[in-house]
């Protein structure tokens, strides 16, 4: 695996975990365009995610939690363009964009975003087109069944080995048209699709998904896997999430994905403190 992540404004060194934040675009923070005190509001945080240390932002303008509704195209691009615009005049810091449209791939991508973080991992209409005539870094991501129904009953023969399959044949497609392998992470989906023995099954087994030689991107911040298992609401999940964030950045996942970046940051500092004094 290529130890580096070659990204249109600058390129990440893979050899150390890096965080990446969640950006927090509610639904109707944007939806006239980017009211100004939204604006400032979602740049101040962008602010201290850098300061508290992550290497990327992500911005998302579509929800894709468990239940959640589409959101059209239109809407989706004028909750994302103005707000990744911003960013990239204003910092000095890595964007990726959490679609699934063609559309706001291309949008995004004209527009500066330096990663494209499919959850659907480009099987929607146009989408290894988009990104085949580009060249920014794409994150596919596993899901069984979709947002709205996921979590009925997922079924797998193993979800390890039925997950390294899926993203075997998705990197097959995105070779195929031409986006190079070097271009290519993955992250099995915590939550999408999967039962919460299956999720603890996955953070047990994460160091298998280095075989792909891609590099690997997990979140499990705040989600549901950590709030049922501890019986705790979502305000109540950091030391979870840490404790997850640990586990997945000691098997050797590169981009962890959060929403407490200066807390994750401080974790992964002990981490590294100890790989290298090892
Ligand atoms: C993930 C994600 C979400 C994830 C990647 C949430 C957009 C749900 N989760 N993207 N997006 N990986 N790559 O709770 O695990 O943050 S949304």
């Amino acid at each position: 695996m290529l130890n580096q992540l070659n990204c249109p404004s600058s390129i990440l060194d893979l050899s150390t975990p890096h965080v990446m934040g969640i950006l927090n675009v509610t639904p109707d923070s944007f939806s006239d365009g980017g009211k100004f005190t939204h604006f400032e509001h979602a740049l101040k945080q962008v602010q201290q995610m850098i300061d508290a240390g992550a290497s990327i932002i992500d911005i998302g303008g579509e929800s894709t939690r468990p239940g959640a509704a589409d959101v059209s195209e239109s809407d989706e691009l004028a909750r994302v363009i103005p707000i990744l615009k911003a960013i990239k005049q204003n910092f000095d810091v890595l964007v990726s964009i959490d679609t699934s449209k063609a559309v706001v791939m291309k949008a995004a991508i004209d527009n500066g975003a330096d990663i494209i973080n499919d959850v659907r991992a480009l099987q929607n209409e146009g989408c290894l087109d988009v990104v085949a005539n580009s060249t920014v870094p794409v994150c596919l991501m596993h899901m069984q069944g979709l947002p709205r129904t996921m979590q009925n009953k997922p079924s797998y023969d193993d979800v390890i080995e039925d997950i390294i399959d899926f993203f075997e044949q998705r990197i097959q497609a995105c070779l195929a048209i031409g986006i190079a392998r070097e271009r290519l992470i993955v992250d099995p989906g915590f939550g999408f699709g999967k039962t919460l023995s299956q999720n603890f099954k996955l953070l047990a087994n994460l160091s298998k998904f280095t075989k792909l030689a891609c590099p690997i991107l997990a979140g499990i911040s705040r989600k549901s896997m950590i709030g049922n298992l501890l019986n705790r609401d979502v305000e109540q999940r950091l030391a979870g999430s840490l404790s997850a964030a640990i586990l997945a950045a000691q098997q050797g996942v590169h981009i962890i994905r959060v929403h407490d970046v200066e807390e994750t940051v401080d974790a992964l500092k002990v981490l590294n403190a100890v790989a290298e004094n090892k």
